[in-house]
């Protein structure tokens, strides 16, 4: 708990007050909230306040929460938080009425013979879940085990950790259902899995497929506010006019999947009139001429054809690119375009990589940033005993051998439970049936496994699935490892404790991970609690608990960025690679050329869905939430976006009801029809069709993207290709 706390007396769950921020049958703005918490008389509960960082998205943004009568009060955004820079989104205010939700799990719960979940203590869950991995280790060995897990502070410590100690390497984050292949492709080409755009001095930035004033992460919307202010072009291609374009020059909506051509054709004008940065090619990249020698043929009226923008537009672009160079980039994307999305993502993200060395601008003002982060320095061995690394590969690393080897193909893993291979598999903040693929075959998948524990707050479809699903606490309710952060200036910002449990039985993420270690004969790599350990990772920086805890956030100035450094290239040539020998080996080209997308829509009724992100809700976990619902329900946000025209055309108008059908699954939604959508594909809202009966606000609204996905997965790149989906569309009673 914070140093900042005033009185306190304990707490008690569920005591009276206005502030319910999610009472039971109805919800508050959050205005509404603020205000009504601080007429609130004051009375025993205890006021304090804490640093802690929204759980809400990966961004993890860093707020101080203040408590009053025990119940949470008010948040403000961290001000040096690497990722709020002082403000916090809609989700960010809204998601921690979750730690009130009538839905959360209480008590540890076990599936019976009928698959009914009931409720035993946490003893028993150790023992139960202990003795099956000691059964399954003893019996296949521990490559038969897995675990899935979305990247929290203490969670990607503890879950590594856990299965490291177990001897197993299959360990996998979310990122095959996010942005795998962007990571993989730009890691093929400069040895780094990720850039940041330096937007606020750029003269000129391109976005391809990412959306930050949808897809929010406070940090990156200032960014893009500021360099739409100090006048940079900004343009956004994007199959569908998203709420970014309004700090946009220029929208080009782009044939969904194709913007590898658009990106081949901007370099093929560069080369084709020596207009990119030569001095800086020579002396950093190899494999021009194998890159230079494939583009030869894609001309811009060749990319017309496939992408759908105009040639000349095409030229215009590339020109303007090289006048504003180094000051400029195409940024480096997330999840919307390249991430998982295609058969061709990789190898987009591969040509965005060679794109921008054509433009010199890496490390260079207003230019793509290859910044570092700080991280903890080696700790005393006795109390934080190493873990032996596992042996063996991830299943996955072979079959998909240029995916990101940190991510790993997680839903690969599954499948090896219908194979066999896979016995045991565990989840943390993970709700992969729903998310990751289709959701009937991930389902049948876990249905083969001989043990299934899910950690989570609430019953999601994955919980469902599991033997054993064990509550953790809200992220209000416990303090994680500090969470170190990249950027200009490196940062590290801190999780702490805000609320008292509660419910008593959930217990948070490090303990969990030591019972089960414990359970499972692993316990003496966890002799150690959270406090000790962040107050070592942070004396190892120079710092303590103690510091982070007053102050939320704390920056390493004297490790701050330096433009124009050029990085050492972590390649196996050390060099900028534009062509790749392991490439060439998972059967692409050695340098990106065209590849087209797996699937494309016919016409008449038929149309590629694609999704992209809305800004009040995350994935698939704030849904759950009454605030961010009610927000929906208002602005009927439920409704799957089509293009004017093409609805004209099959006599579609704006609110129609209509049936959305493909081999996979049938449902129905309203439309909203709309010019702002490329006339090839439907936009499905991505947080809707919960089918956990248990999530009393979530479910049975709205349609579920995944439901129309096969399981499929890109060569190579190992992404769950979530647009490679055609449905047709057709007006219901018509
Ligand atoms: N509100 C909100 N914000 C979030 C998150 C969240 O869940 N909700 N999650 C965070 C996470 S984990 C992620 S990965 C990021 C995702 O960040 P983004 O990648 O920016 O998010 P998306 O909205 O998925 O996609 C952006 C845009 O890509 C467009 N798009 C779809 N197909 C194509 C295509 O073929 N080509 C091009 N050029 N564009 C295409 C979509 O129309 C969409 O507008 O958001 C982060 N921030
Ligand atoms: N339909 C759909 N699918 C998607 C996306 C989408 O927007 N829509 N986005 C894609 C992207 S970009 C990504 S990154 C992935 C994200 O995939 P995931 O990381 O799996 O995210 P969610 O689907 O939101 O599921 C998170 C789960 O964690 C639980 N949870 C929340 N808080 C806690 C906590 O404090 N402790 C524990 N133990 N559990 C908690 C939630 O209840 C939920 O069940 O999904 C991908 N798939
Ligand atoms: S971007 Fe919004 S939802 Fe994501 S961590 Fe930050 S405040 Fe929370
Ligand atoms: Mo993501």
């Amino acid at each position: 708990m914070s140093e900042n706390a005033i009185t306190r007396r304990s707490f008690l769950a569920g005591s009276a007050g206005v502030a319910t921020l999610a009472a039971a049958g109805g919800y508050m703005s959050f205005g509404a909230w603020q205000q009504a918490c601080a007429d609130e008389p004051e009375a025993d509960g205890g006021s304090w306040s804490a640093y802690t960082m929204c759980n809400a998205c990966s961004s993890k943004c860093g707020y101080k929460a203040y408590v009053k009568n025990g119940r949470l009060s008010k948040l403000i955004a961290s001000e040096h938080d690497a990722h709020a820079k002082g403000k916090i989104c809609a989700r960010g205010y809204g998601y921690p009425s979750i730690a009130y939700s009538e839905d959360r799990l209480t008590d540890p719960l076990k599936k019976n013979d009928k698959g009914e979940f009931e409720k035993i203590s946490w003893e028993q869950a150790y023992q139960e879940i202990g003795d099956k991995v000691k059964a399954i280790v003893d019996a296949e060995g521990p490559q038969a085990l897995a675990l899935v897990q979305d990247p929290r502070p203490s969670g990607g410590y503890y879950t590594k950790r856990f299965l490291d100690a177990l001897g197993s390497p299959n360990y996998y984050t979310h990122g095959a259902a996010c942005n795998i292949s962007k990571a993989a492709g730009y890691t093929q080409v400069i040895g780094a899995s990720d850039f940041s755009a330096d937007v606020a001095n750029s003269k000129m930035i391109m976005y391809i497929g990412r959306s930050v004033a949808d897809a929010i992460r406070p940090s990156h919307l200032q960014g893009l506010q500021k360099a739409h202010e100090k006048g940079a072009k900004v343009v956004m291609v994007d199959p569908r006019c998203n709420n970014s374009t309004v700090f946009a020059d220029e929208w080009l909506p782009i044939n969904p999947g194709t913007d590898l051509a658009f990106i081949l054709a901007m370099s093929h004008v560069l080369i084709r009139d020596g207009i990119y940065a030569k001095d800086y090619v020579d002396a950093n990249v190899t494999g021009f001429d194998e890159f230079a020698a494939g583009v030869k043929d894609c001309t811009p009226a060749w990319a017309e054809g496939i992408c759908g923008i105009a040639a000349s537009d095409i030229e215009r672009l590339a020109v303007e690119f090289a006048q504003a160079a180094p000051a400029a980039c195409i940024d480096a994307g997330w999840r919307g375009g390249f991430g998982n999305q295609y058969a061709n993502s990789g190898e987009t993200a591969r040509a965005i990589a060679v794109f921008n060395t054509l433009l010199g601008c890496w490390n260079q003002k207003g230019g793509a940033l290859l910044t570092s982060s700080v991280s903890a320095g080696k700790l005393d061995e006795e109390k934080f005993p190493p873990v032996p690394k596992p042996e063996g590969k991830k299943a996955g690393s072979e079959e998909y051998p240029l995916s990101s080897s940190s991510m790993g193909v997680n839903v690969f893993a599954a499948t090896q439970a219908k194979e066999g291979n896979i016995k045991g598999m565990f989840f943390y903040n993970s709700n992969m049936v729903a998310g990751y693929s289709n959701p009937a075959y991930l389902q049948e998948c876990l249905d083969a496994l001989d043990l299934c524990v899910v950690i989570d707050i609430q019953m999601s479809e994955t919980a469902l699935c599991a033997d054993y699903v064990l509550p953790e606490c809200s992220f209000l309710e416990r303090l994680e490892l500090p969470a170190f952060n990249g950027g200009k200036v490196p940062s590290v910002s801190l999780r702490d404790k805000v609320l008292d449990l509660i419910h008593p039985n959930t217990k948070p993420c490090d303990e969990i991970f030591k019972g089960l270690a414990d359970a499972c004969g692993v316990g003496e790599y966890f002799p150690f609690t959270v406090e000790e350990l962040a107050d070592a990772q942070l004396k190892s920086v120079g710092s303590s608990l103690a510091d982070l805890r007053r102050v939320g956030t704390i920056e390493f100035p004297e490790k701050a960025f330096e433009y124009g450094k050029t990085p050492k290239w972590k390649t196996p040539s050390e060099k900028i690679q534009f062509a790749s020998e392991k490439c060439a080996k998972a059967g692409y080209t050695a340098a990106p050329t065209w590849v087209a997308p797996a699937v494309m829509p016919a016409g008449g009724n038929q149309f590629r869905m694609i999704t992209g992100k809305q800004a009040i809700h995350s994935h698939t976990m704030t849904a759950n939430c009454k605030p961010l619902m009610a927000i929906t329900e208002d602005y009927d946000l439920t409704r799957i976006w089509m293009n004017a025209d093409r609805a004209a055309a099959l006599g579609i108008k704006d609110g129609d009801e209509v049936e959305v059908s493909n081999d996979l699954h049938t449902g129905r939604c309203r439309v909203k029809v709309t010019q702002r959508m490329n006339p090839t594909a439907i936009f499905m809202p991505p947080a809707y069709g919960c089918s956990s009966e248990q999530q009393h606000t979530a479910y049975g609204i709205g349609l579920r993207s995944t439901d129309f996905s096969p399981y499929q997965l890109e060569p190579g790149y190992g992404s769950t290709m979530s647009h490679e989906v055609l449905v047709t569309v057709k007006k219901v009673g018509a």
